[in-house]
């Protein structure tokens, strides 16, 4: 039996059911894709740009009901209902099964079926993992040769004939009564349906390498976080390694490829969504990014917000549901340059000030991760980095300072656990409202989330010197609604106290949250801070706490006895602290 027998046995099942015209098996060459680039030009599926200003660049308009992750269509269909938990949808195995069997059904007639084997994570290394995605989208394919690897290397790397993670995908007729994401972690599968758009489409982001992922991390001893990770090098060289964990639509692409304000700092990109963490033989934490690309937010990616990322995305780049100007060039809201006369909004319709965003405010850059100026020269490398420090961040108008770090590692799970954030257009719903988001995991952990902080209590003790953990909050705003911290290239000035901290150097006041950065401890040289901003952003305000402490425990409430009770403890004792 030749170790690719079960895929071929299992593409052929797909082809039974979805009829299509013919079979194509992706190789990741360039010529592959300049032919599916040329077939979606010639098709209208993507639209050039200009060539001088944007050499191979291309904007593609999806379906306008087809914009964003949609998490209600989302499930984990786990054996038990108490296997996905209670932040989950779940829907029985069968029951998932027999409902979109009919919607696949021919769903690919007189349409090529794609089949493309992709690597996730770096070649050569033992962290990487196989998929093999089918697809009637050549959108998708494209796509998926930015973001992942394709073609034999992914079949190299099979551990056996079982060894890769199936996701059958169509566009079916991309209404959303008829669009279905559904995980099968118990059989390695993914079944989508109904949607070309990111996350529901390109299966190796979300629903492999996080969601079901996240299951086999946990039977495996490792980890899958939607983190980023980068490297804070100092005046004297030294690189330190941190995760960040963010809601989407957060800043967490702007953080990883920040330029720094400090001189004498920088930071190196490894990944900017998807970490897979593992335990090394000495006890530390290696991270490896499982992503080749960057699948980034284009509203207010700027020279000014995001140098590295205006630079990285001028070339090899496909815009998602961006606006055009009139000279064949990407526009969205924040970009920096005014909006031309005569331009198309993110629909193709002419547009004018006035008119309502011009982008879809979840428009998307998808761009290969080596163009990225700040990649780090050993982003690939197959043993991963090592990581010193963990960041979990969101976005707070109130309640959250903008940095402390945790008491300890069990702690700092508890404050992971405890975050809350505002709702951005990255998931269709509503914007801004407060909803709870641990490890910024809500959307994309597979299975129970009790067992979830379980899974991160038990790894503590397996390290050596288990990473320090701190909680970040850019967005806290003054009673006048108006931001307390600059953001963006300052943010290297947490960064420098974080590892500072990690360090043994950085001084800090204990708080009943945890430490926050004594007066004059963060480095604020060339800062104009208006004063008492920096006193204002650290503040812990033991009401806001308060309320904080009882939205948490109705959070908590809902997962009963499988609730792990080093979180309730670290919850009872931060009360005790306030003296609650
Ligand atoms: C993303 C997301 O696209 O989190 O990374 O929505
Ligand atoms: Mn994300």
């Amino acid at each position: 039996m030749s170790l690719t027998s079960q895929v071929e046995k299992w593409v052929d099942e797909v082809a039974e059911l979805t009829g299509p015209a013919k079979i194509a098996w992706a190789d990741g060459s360039k010529g592959e894709y300049d032919r599916l680039v040329d077939d979606m030009l010639r098709d209208g599926t993507l639209l050039p740009l200009n060539s001088r200003t944007y050499p191979n660049c291309y904007l593609h308009r999806s379906h306008p009901s087809d914009v964003a992750r949609t998490e209600q269509l989302t499930f984990i269909c786990s054996r038990s209902r108490d296997a996905a938990g209670p932040t989950n949808n779940w829907m029985a195995p069968d029951e998932g099964k027999s409902r979109l069997t009919g919607l696949f059904s021919g769903s690919m007639k007189n349409r090529p079926m794609w089949v493309i084997p992709y690597l996730m994570g770096p070649a050569g290394s033992s962290m990487s993992r196989v998929g093999v995605m089918v697809t009637d989208s050549a959108y998708v394919v494209a796509s998926m040769h930015i973001m992942t690897r394709v073609g034999a290397v992914a079949l190299e790397h099979m551990r056996d004939a079982d060894d890769f993670i199936r996701g059958m995908h169509s566009l079916g007729d991309l209404s959303p009564e008829r669009r279905f994401i559904l995980h099968f972690p118990d059989e390695k599968l993914i079944w989508s349906v109904g949607s070309g758009y990111g996350g529901n489409a390109l299966l190796g982001k979300k629903c492999h390498a996080l969601r079901i992922a996240s299951v086999q991390a946990r039977q495996e001893g490792w980890m899958a976080e939607h983190m980023l990770i980068l490297g804070l090098e100092d005046p004297e060289g030294r690189i330190a390694y941190l995760a960040a964990a963010m809601p989407s639509a957060s800043g967490k692409t702007n953080l990883a490829m920040v330029v720094s304000s400090l001189p004498g700092y920088r930071v190196w990109t490894v990944g900017d969504d998807i970490a897979w963490i593992h335990v090394d033989k000495q006890g530390q934490l290696r991270a490896t990014n499982p992503e080749r690309g960057f699948f980034g937010v284009a509203p207010n990616t700027s020279a000014k917000t995001n140098p590295n990322g205006a630079a990285m995305v001028r070339s090899n780049t496909i815009f998602t549901n961006v606006a055009l100007t009139p000279t064949g060039e990407p526009w969205w809201e924040g970009i920096g340059p005014e909006a031309p006369a005569g331009m198309l909004d993110w629909q193709g319709r002419p547009w004018k000030p006035g008119d309502g965003p011009a982008a879809h405010p979840n428009s998307r850059f998808t761009v290969p991760a080596q163009q990225c100026p700040s990649i780090a020269p050993n982003w690939e490398d197959p043993e991963g980095v090592p990581i010193s420090g963990f960041i979990f961040g969101s976005r707070r108008a109130r309640v959250v300072p903008l940095v402390f770090e945790a008491f300890d590692w069990d702690h700092g799970v508890f404050l992971g656990s405890a975050m809350g954030t505002e709702t951005t257009a990255a998931i269709t719903g509503q914007v801004g409202v407060v909803r709870r988001d641990p490890m910024a995991m809500i959307p994309f952990c597979g299975y129970n989330m009790a067992d979830y902080f379980g899974h991160w209590l038990a790894t503590g003790p397996r390290l050596k010197n288990p990473p320090k953990i701190f909680r970040v909050n850019w967005f806290r705003r003054d009673a006048g609604g108006r931001f307390l911290w600059p953001g963006y290239g300052e943010n290297v000035r947490i960064l420098k106290w974080i590892v500072e901290r990690i360090q043994g150097r950085g001084k800090a006041l204990e708080t009943p949250i945890g430490h926050v950065p004594a007066p004059g401890a963060l480095d604020d040289s060339r800062l104009a801070l208006p004063a008492d901003a920096l006193d204002a952003a650290l503040h812990v305000d033991r009401d806001e706490w308060s309320r904080a402490l009882d939205e948490l425990r109705a959070f908590y409430d809902q997962f009963g006895g499988r609730m792990p009770t080093a979180i309730w403890k670290a919850h009872a004792e931060t009360a005790r602290r306030f003296g609650l």
